[in-house]
């Protein structure tokens, strides 16, 4: 388990506050996007590629890499967001984020982009390639070997084969494989237990053969000493239930079932970019 110093806390916080600004970017560019999901995952995202996982931007298919698949793919502007601001590409094509041919589409294309593990969008599939990659990489049997990171909408959650992928971890006990499940209690057309509920997640995920933590999916210390605590049972893959708020650092769209996609008004980015603003005054003090 490694503890966060207070200033590698902060230096974290600076460098979500700075993936929250490209959202903001890309947005600007492309005009709307799933903005509620990415800011409740990019605190998780920013704290995996800044300080938890094995990845080196100048060479991204280091076969020795970690793995992260963001399986909920709508909630793109996230992982785009951090893999530019950790390096994987020039942050100029933040700014093509909507247009034609774009690199940065709606859900991420691993032919387009370094960084993206996987093409994702459809829900429901990521865990599946995640746990491949795992039973793959633990045929290697390395003591230090690379571990896989998979990241869910709990609406997510209600698709099938999200479970058979579950009994499959357990029973190959991928202790490599770590889970996300991102509560932030709504989903597209409502709150997630209204449209399809799978509550309580941790009874579900301990039910598959899976150790659980839930934590506060906002708190960097709390988030990097559970991600470093991996597994958290020898021999079984590791599920860590996020409590988030969906539009996270947004003031008028945190909560709100219709900021899952947002067509951002010049007002509405004019507030957004007040938010941020308020945001970093209170990180330099
Ligand atoms: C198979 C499939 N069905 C439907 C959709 C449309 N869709 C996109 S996002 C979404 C809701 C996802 O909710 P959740 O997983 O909770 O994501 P978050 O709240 O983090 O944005 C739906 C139904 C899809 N992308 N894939
Ligand atoms: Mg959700």
């Amino acid at each position: 388990m490694q503890t966060l110093s207070e200033d590698d806390k902060r230096f974290l916080e600076r460098k979500a506050l700075a993936a929250r600004k490209n959202v903001l970017r890309l947005i600007t560019a492309g005009g709307a996007g799933h903005v509620g999901g990415a800011l409740s995952i990019i605190d998780t995202i920013t704290a995996l590629y800044f300080k938890v996982m094995r990845v080196d931007p100048q060479n991204p298919q280091d076969p020795n890499r970690d793995r992260f698949i963001l399986s909920a793919g709508h909630k793109c502007l996230a992982i785009y967001s951090v893999l530019a601001e950790a390096g994987f590409f020039q942050k100029d094509l933040l700014d093509t984020y909507g247009q034609i041919n774009s690199k940065l589409p709606g859900h991420p294309d691993m032919h387009k982009i370094p960084g993206v593990e996987s093409n994702t969008g459809a829900l429901g599939h990521g865990l599946s390639i995640g746990v491949g990659m795992a039973l793959g990489l633990a045929m290697d049997k390395r003591a230090d070997g690379p571990k896989v990171y998979v990241a869910m909408g709990d609406g997510e959650l209600a698709e099938g084969s999200n479970w058979e992928a579950a009994a499959a971890a357990s029973h190959h006990k991928l202790d490599n494989l770590m889970v996300f499940a991102d509560r932030n209690g709504l989903q597209i057309s409502g709150d997630t237990v209204d449209v399809m509920s799978y509550e309580p997640l941790e009874d579900r995920w301990a039910a598959f053969g899976w150790s659980v933590r839930t934590i506060d999916g906002h708190d960097m210390h709390t988030i990097v000493e559970t991600i470093t605590s991996m597994p958290f049972e020898k021999g079984k893959p590791s599920c860590v239930i996020l409590n988030t708020i969906k539009a996270k650092g947004l003031s008028f769209a945190e909560g709100k079932a219709s900021y899952h996609y947002w067509k951002a008004t010049p007002e509405e980015l004019e507030m957004a970019r007040k938010d941020l603003a308020a945001i970093e005054e209170r990180l330099a003090q």
